[in-house]
């Protein structure tokens, strides 16, 4: 008979066993929190039509993005997970303009979460991936509601991180501090199976994901660091680049993840002012995080991004430059040359 194999509530189990008396539970049950949540829109993001959750709303985000009817559903749904078991103490959502107190008479828990609930959902409607990402912090001891000075905290704080990718299988990716591990939904039985255990990125690569339709407005190191990926063999770099653009971070980081490259999303002409395009709390960080657990780098071009200190905004945005670790380093040569 086949095995079941090891499922991601028994791992969540198992790491905290391994703290002993030191763990009272919150954090399992904090991630198991999240694991339904997740699983609930992975139902929803894999019906489709069929579900009625494609399309967009008439309403904004605070970043000015049109909110897609799944943004807000998958949004609700990481709400509701998280505001019942006395686990969280307050959220800070992509969808949400301001961070998000648990009301009155909920039991408030030990642990601050910000998330992306649906993260690349313009691919929603073409029916490519889209996921989820999240970064697990802790919350003031002292105070019943957090502030949004609580959620200042730079990366490096972070108690854990994850994504789930909702592709061809929906993925659970996660990092307590302790490695990076990828679980897969099996959905005959509802539960996440580990599968990819102890993901590594190579520290090599020759494949770089950027927006090139951008280019012009790009800084000037990563315009010459791509102009000479361009040129292959005949180049500086000496070899032959490949380029990919899911247009969903949760995307290119897997894929970095499975067999290696570099996402970039620099800061260019159009966004210096605000400091790039992608959130510091909810994108930069967990995904830094992640990217760091499995030996890659998580850079912004001018430092490490886990340690940007945040400045009280949940949408606070970071030039990102992450991925195999020679790779990010070769890219942070051309801005140390700059
Ligand atoms: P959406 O969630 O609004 O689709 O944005 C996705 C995202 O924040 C990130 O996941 C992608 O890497 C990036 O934006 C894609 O941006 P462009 O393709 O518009 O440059």
């Amino acid at each position: 008979m086949k095995k079941l194999g090891i499922t991601l509530s028994s791992f969540i189990i198992d790491e905290q066993r391994k703290l002993g008396n030191k763990a009272s539970g919150q954090f399992t049950g904090l991630l198991n929190d999240i694991t339904i949540a997740c699983k609930s829109i992975a139902n929803l993001v894999n019906q489709g039509d069929l579900a009625g959750v494609l399309g967009a709303t008439k309403s904004e985000n605070a970043m000015g993005d049109v909110q897609k009817k799944m943004d807000l559903i998958a949004n609700d749904l990481f709400i509701d997970a998280l505001e019942n078991n006395g686990h969280c103490a307050g959220m800070a959502s992509e969808e949400l303009d301001e961070i998000l107190t648990l009301p009155e008479g909920k039991p408030r828990g030990k642990y601050l979460v910000t998330f992306d609930p649906l993260d690349g959902s313009s691919n929603m409607d073409i029916n490519m991936d889209v996921g989820a990402i999240f970064s697990v912090l802790r919350a003031p001891a002292d105070k019943e509601n957090p502030t949004a000075e609580d959620f200042a905290q730079p990366g490096t704080e972070q108690v854990a991180a994850g994504y789930c990718l909702y592709g061809p299988s929906s993925m659970m990716v996660l990092t307590t501090g302790n490695g990076v591990n990828g679980f897969t939904l099996c959905s005959s039985i509802g539960e996440f199976i580990l599968t990819h255990p102890h993901m590594e990125i190579p520290s090599d690569t020759s494949e770089y994901a950027i927006n090139s339709s951008n280019q012009r407005f790009w800084e000037a190191p990563v315009q010459k660091y791509i102009e000479d990926c361009n040129q292959g063999e005949e180049g500086p770099l000496g070899k032959r680049y490949n380029m990919r653009w899911v247009a969903a971070m949760v995307g290119e980081i897997h894929r970095i993840l499975c067999r290696g490259g570099v996402f970039l999303y620099p800061i260019d002409e159009r966004n210096r002012e605000v400091g790039g395009k992608l959130r510091l709390l909810y994108e930069g960080n967990p995904m830094a995080m992640i990217v760091e657990q499995a030996g890659g780098a998580a850079n912004t071009g001018y430092g490490r991004i886990m340690e940007v200190q945040p400045n009280g905004d949940p949408h606070q945005r970071v030039p990102v430059i992450m991925g195999s670790k020679n790779e990010v380093e070769k890219i942070l040569s051309y801005h140390a040359a700059d």
